[in-house]
């Protein structure tokens, strides 16, 4: 696909295209800068925690919460009740190992599985060491970040309709009853340690860290994967007898009765490593690669009928679900690594000794520091070089997002009886005594400009709008804060607009000014790349639902490109410009939020 884009029929187009009193410009005058781009401010190269996305207040969000029917429970019960479960079980397995069936059971099976010749791999090779540390390396801030994106929408549904007190986990209050509550009031913050960056609204910088860092995991799971099946060490993670669950139930047994199993560490797992680890590797990282793509706009627009059945919000729910279970996990592999022979346990991963010397918890050591000041570093990093934490993580994920951004979407399945019920409100509202004004006379004012690099610049009131070309879509948005929802969007089609104005060959960039200021302040805008425009599902809408766009959702006219995220998708627009190139708009990012909150400009993941 090229950059530059034909304009059929633009030569042709009937005079009365052009809108009376605005000169149907051609030649110099046509190249006359509109004037949006005085509106607009300049980002901060370093992130200022006091004055960061419009000067939001830290705010603490819940313990976390999970509904079941209509009563919520507060899932930090789980610890006192875990512990209480805990002390059960371990007399419950006391007792059992006194009974003579139960020990007849343990020495039937030990634990591990050792009937397989094991010599072929004996010890853990130094490449399975370092994937290893690679692994724990990656998964910090993988987990940091990840958690960072969920408090930017700090709910999740099983249903891709995000309707208020419909979801079924959540760690902020229930949504408060102004119908214009908007996603970003409901973002939280968390500590700096825990997530990344922590300070609130912060999920441009978090999704860098994320996606980027993720690419980094990816790449070592795949080495992984094929050392791990061009060598016999396969047979350490995978069952391949049926004997692994009575062997991981003996395991429970004799851990609960506080009389370890006899450790072979060095030579197989026991049956309830090698579950956990299956399950780990096998099953829960690919579900985290899986589910991370099923929240894409632009996969999902792609694949409807996957994407019907396996709803952004299903996999955000699963991406949080995977995410417990690795905390679990580490929670528990951590604990009886260092329960059950830390020395040798130690040197078996750090110094790929069987032995109990303590050169392996040396090596762990230093491996140790060099994990804790990246902990450490990694949020005030991000905080003074976020130019930087976007440059490296666009280079790392920024080939995938272009390739996703190619696909080719048609006019969706979706009907008018999957409409969502709510559709959640953000950004910030337009407050400007313009704007006030022309709303105030029901928008009669209110003219759309379009022009930049264009054969026929155009000013367009709203009923000229409504008496071009009609076109309809209901289509699902994608907020970056992970919230979703379908509506039925009324307006203009792009092309349509492309065909009245006639861009020039060499435009690149199609930029949408809004009447309203970012958070920020300064005009909010976007820039969408020329070829989108072409799109059957890019469209300049003013009806939602069936009816006038309200105030909330960007009346009169707002942008619908739903092979992009919802950030892009600019409310009370009032103009449009034709570019060649973005750089000199703004701070020459590509967007309002590329400027300011460190987004990037292309998002169809
Ligand atoms: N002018 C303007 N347009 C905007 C925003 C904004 O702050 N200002 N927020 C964006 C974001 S982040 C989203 S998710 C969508 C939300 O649209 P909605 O409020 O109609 O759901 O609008 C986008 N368009
Ligand atoms: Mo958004």
């Amino acid at each position: 696909m090229t950059d530059e884009q034909e304009q059929p029929g633009m030569a042709d187009k009937p005079a009365s295209n052009h809108i009376d009193g605005v000169a149907p410009a051609s030649g110099a005058s046509a190249r006359v800068p509109l004037q949006f781009r005085e509106g607009l401010t300049r980002g901060e190269a370093v992130v200022d925690t006091a004055t960061w996305a419009g000067s939001v207040p830290a705010a603490t969000g819940v313990a976390p919460r999970v509904r079941i029917g209509s009563r919520w429970f507060n899932l930090l019960w789980l610890l006192p009740i875990g512990f209480a479960v805990l002390l059960v079980a371990v007399a419950v397995a006391k007792g059992l190992r006194n009974e003579a069936p139960v020990q007849r059971f343990l020495l039937r099976y030990p634990g591990t599985d050792l009937r397989a010749d094991r010599g072929q791999y004996l010890g853990i090779p130094v490449w399975a060491r370092w994937q290893h540390f690679l692994n724990v390396f990656f998964m910090i801030f993988i987990l940091r970040s990840g958690l960072q994106i969920l408090s930017d929408h700090p709910r999740l549904y099983w249903t891709r309709h995000c309707t208020p007190g419909r979801d079924w986990f959540r760690i902020q209050k229930p949504v408060p009853a102004d119908p214009l509550w908007t996603a970003k009031q409901d973002s939280i913050s968390l500590p700096a340690q825990v997530g990344l960056p922590g300070i609130r609204h912060s999920i441009g910088l978090a999704r860098w860290w994320h996606l980027g860092i993720n690419v980094l995991w990816l790449l070592n799971g795949i080495v992984f994967y094929i050392l791990l099946f061009s060598t016999e060490q396969w047979k350490r993670l995978v069952p391949t007898s049926w004997t692994v669950f009575p062997n991981a139930v003996s395991v429970a047994i004799q851990y609960l009765s506080l009389n370890w199993p006899v450790d072979s560490g060095w030579v197989a797992y026991n049956g309830a490593q090698q579950l956990t680890y299956f399950i780990t590797v096998f099953i829960a990282a690919p579900l985290a690669l899986l589910t991370g793509l099923g929240m894409s706009p632009a996969l999902s627009t792609r694949f409807k009928p996957i994407s019907r059945v396996f709803s952004i919000q299903l996999a955000r729910s699963i991406h949080f679900l995977v995410f417990a279970w690795f905390l679990l996990f580490i929670v528990i592999h951590v604990s009886l690594v260092a329960t059950t022979g830390i020395l040798v346990n130690l040197n078996h991963l750090d110094s790929g000794r069987n032995d109990d010397s303590w050169l392996g918890l040396w090596i762990f050591a230093a491996w140790l520091s060099v994990v804790i000041i990246a902990w450490v570093g990694a949020t005030p990093l991000t905080l003074r070089h976020p130019g930087l934490i976007r440059r490296v993580g666009y280079a790392l994920i920024g080939p995938a997002q272009r390739l996703f951004e190619h696909v080719d979407v048609t006019p969706g399945e979706y009907t008018e009886k999957d409409i969502s019920p709510y559709f959640w409100h953000n950004g910030r509202y337009p407050d400007s005594a313009e704007y006030q004004a022309l709303a105030n006379g029901g928008f009669a004012d209110y003219q759309l400009r379009i022009g930049g690099l264009v054969a026929h610049p155009v000013q367009l009131s709203l009923d000229e709008l409504r008496a071009l070309p009609g076109h309809e879509q209901i289509t699902q948005h994608f907020c970056i804060q992970g919230w979703s929802g379908i509506a039925k969007w009324g307006g203009v089609s792009m092309s349509t607009i492309l065909d009245l104005v006639g861009a020039d060959p060499e435009v690149k960039w199609v930029v949408f000014y809004s009447l309203g200021e970012g958070a920020d302040g300064g005009i909010y805008y976007d820039a969408h790349p020329i070829q989108h425009m072409r799109s059957q599902l890019a469209m300049l809408a003013y009806d939602m639902n069936g009816a006038p766009l309200t105030f909330g959702h960007g009346a009169p006219v707002r942008l619908r490109n739903e092979i992009e995220l919802g950030f892009k998708q600019v409310k009370w627009v009032s103009g449009v410009e034709f570019v060649v190139d973005f750089a000199d708009i703004g701070s020459g990012f590509g967007g309002y939020n590329q400027d300011h909150e460190f987004f990037g400009y292309r998002q169809p993941i």
